[in-house]
């Protein structure tokens, strides 16, 4: 039997419910995703988003995954803001190369007045490209929100990244509602959101259907759904967690789009070490979006090369942005 959902195509099931679906047997579970996909979308299209570090490194907070933690030697080399000028040209690239979306990231527990000034001025002039943009700066206060608005800003990232009970176990320079202050105040300026998580982190299956859960009954559930795969960064602290199992990881993307019916759920970060297979099986589940180009924010992503072969092989075509 199919999920219950509300006349707005919300998810009326509880919890329990999605860790249930977690438990089916594999096949029986895709056989609803895929029901669930095909209402809703296109099941061979796939959203095309470009990812750039606008400032990398030295961020106060201390996120267990994150490479760009200052409180974690990983080697990596800091960089003050971007110009505006670098960043148009590596989304001019982006647009060349085939990218609907361009989204900018910053290493910031949260930005000051005049940064958020300087991206305002980022996304003006990536609009003015035609392209759809979107930026993750972290804790934005109300009117910050409301200048990326004004200046055309059509989406924010900002991920829960784990249910609110393992959260303490992965960040605690900041708290669960912290982040839901923040998608507050995003979706009161009226830009859309996007919200995921990563999976990996040595949670439990009741975390992860709990994470996705909370998504599914916001008021307004997020536009888009990135699920990341834990990239295991040396000299951050889960370094050596144990790997998800591949099928798992299957499993929770098609638990993402049963719950999140019309939700883009992003195959995110982790792309570079799937197999092709995986990754078929992912889409397969419902993934409808991936970040496309050889870099994420400082990890390695699949050049777009190998996702050309990738969406050939297996008849998947770009979302283009009208
Ligand atoms: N500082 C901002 C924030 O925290 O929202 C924006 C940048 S932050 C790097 C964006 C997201 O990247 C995080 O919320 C997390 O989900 C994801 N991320 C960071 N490091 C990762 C890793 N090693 N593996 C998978 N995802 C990761
Ligand atoms: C998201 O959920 N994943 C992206 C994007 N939003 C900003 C970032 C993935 C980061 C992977 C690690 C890195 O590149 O540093
Ligand atoms: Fe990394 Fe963002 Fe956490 Fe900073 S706030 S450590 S950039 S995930």
């Amino acid at each position: 039997m199919l999920p219950q959902y509300d006349a707005n195509d919300k998810f009326l099931g509880t919890v329990e419910d999605a860790e249930a679906l977690l438990a089916l047997p594999l096949g029986d579970l895709l056989d609803i995703a895929r029901q669930v996909y095909r209402k809703h979308f296109d099941p061979n299209a796939v959203q095309i988003s470009t990812l750039l570090n606008i400032k990398t490194g030295s961020c106060p907070e201390n996120c267990s995954y994150c490479p760009q933690s200052a409180h974690y030697d990983t080697g990596l080399k800091k960089e003050p803001l971007m110009s505006v000028e670098t960043v148009v040209a590596a989304a001019k690239q982006a647009k060349e190369t085939g990218a609907s979306r361009f989204c900018m990231g910053a290493a910031w527990r949260g930005p000051k007045d005049a940064e958020v000034e300087i991206v305002s001025q980022m996304v003006r002039e990536v609009k003015a490209l035609g392209m759809e943009t979107c930026v993750t700066l972290g804790l934005l206060k109300e009117h910050q929100a409301v200048s990326l608005k004004e200046a055309g800003l059509d989406f924010y990232n900002h991920n829960i990244d784990t249910s609110e009970n393992y959260y303490d176990k992965i960040i605690t320079t900041r708290t669960f509602s912290d982040r839901i202050e923040t998608l507050g105040f995003v979706e009161k300026a009226g830009i859309k959101t996007c919200c995921g998580g990563i999976i990996g982190m040595g949670e439990s299956n009741k975390d992860r259907a709990e994470m996705l859960h909370y998504l599914a009954v916001m008021e307004n559930p997020p536009t888009s759904v990135p699920i990341n795969k834990l990239i295991k960064i040396p000299g951050t602290p889960l370094e050596g967690v144990t790997d998800v199992d591949p099928l798992d990881f299957v499993r929770t993307i098609a638990v993402a789009r049963i719950l999140l019916p019309k939700s883009f759920v992003r195959l995110s970060a982790g792309r570079e070490q799937m197999s092709d297979e995986l990754q078929a099986l992912c889409f397969y589940a419902g993934a409808n979006s991936i970040f496309y180009g050889e870099k994420l924010l400082t990890a390695k992503n699949p050049v777009p090369e190998k996702d050309n072969a990738l969406f050939a092989k297996i008849g998947l075509k770009p979302m283009h942005y009208a």
